[in-house]
């Protein structure tokens, strides 16, 4: 960086930002329409898209239903965060962030609203009484790792992701300090998969399905195109781990449900019931 900037004592919201999904970064939290929220036949109405973010929720559900959960059945509404579908009434009144995804659970009087997809995790987890351990020392690893995810991600989406890929420039400051920081979590989690098969232990639960939908993406599908600068190969254990979760066949659907992107084939844009794989 060349420029110097001096900040003004006082913040306003008075500049573009610039770079990618600029358009969609406001100061205020709120609606901006009124939109209400389509709903459909299941109890569970969710509404998302297929980031990494909204695909922990997708996967975790197709995994419930694998396992014979009929309850788990869900609609699954497109949420275009791109044409601000998150600032409508409907969507604002079962997540106040205004961000994907969010869940509403209609089985409930009234019915139960749950946004942050590591919440929904964990309330769906507890509804189903599958993958997250109810021994505590077991359970307290799972959360451990849930919330790794939950406070990492943000430095390897909106810290290095943001800088590398989407910034109007390539600043070598915030690129070498969110490089340095992922590399690190990277490595956090090679080292603790040196010795187990999934995160916890032997067995797959929610933290796996977290950790994966960003870490996976990372090493396995060359996010941000910056497979090749992160050196993300040479995390033998995480790539090995991922690859393990990826041929899940719940996580190949779920990782379709809310695309409106991809191969024609692949995308899933609204999922109703499993009919809607083709
Ligand atoms: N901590 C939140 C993060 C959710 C999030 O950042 N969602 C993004 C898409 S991946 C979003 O909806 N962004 C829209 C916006 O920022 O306006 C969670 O895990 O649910």
């Amino acid at each position: 960086m060349t420029d110097t900037y001096e900040p003004p004592k006082v913040w306003t919201w008075d500049t573009e930002s610039g770079g990618r999904f600029a358009s969609i970064n406001r100061p205020i939290a709120g609606p901006t329409q009124d939109k209400e929220l389509p709903v459909g036949k299941h109890p569970l109405q969710l509404y998302s898209l297929g980031t990494p973010n909204g695909v922990k929720v997708t996967v975790l559900l197709e995994e419930l239903l694998a396992l014979g959960h009929s309850g788990a059945e869900y609609d699954a509404w497109l949420i275009n965060i791109g044409d601000g579908d998150q600032f409508g009434s409907g969507f604002v009144e079962i997540n106040p962030n205004s961000k994907i995804p969010a869940l509403l659970d209609h089985s409930t009087t009234p019915p139960t609203r749950v946004f942050e997809s590591g919440a929904i995790m964990v309330y769906l987890a507890e509804k189903f009484g599958e993958f997250l351990p109810t021994e505590p020392s077991a359970r307290a690893e799972c959360m451990s790792w849930l919330f790794w995810q939950m406070g990492s991600a943000p430095y390897l989406g909106g810290g290095f992701g943001h800088f590398y890929a989407y910034a109007p420039e390539k600043w070598e400051y915030p690129i070498n300090r969110f490089a340095m920081e992922v590399k690190r979590q990277l490595d956090v989690l090679d080292r603790n998969l040196a010795d187990r098969t999934y995160l916890c232990g032997d067995e797959y639960n929610i933290s796996d399905i977290a950790v994966y939908s960003w870490y996976g993406a990372l090493v396995l599908h060359n996010i941000y195109d910056a497979a090749e600068f992160l050196d993300v190969a040479s995390y033998t254990n995480v790539v090995r781990w991922a690859q393990a979760i990826e041929e899940r066949p719940a996580v190949a659907r779920g990782r379709r449900v809310n695309r409106p992107w991809g191969p024609e084939e692949l995308r899933v844009p609204e999922r109703h019931d499993a009919s809607d794989f083709g």
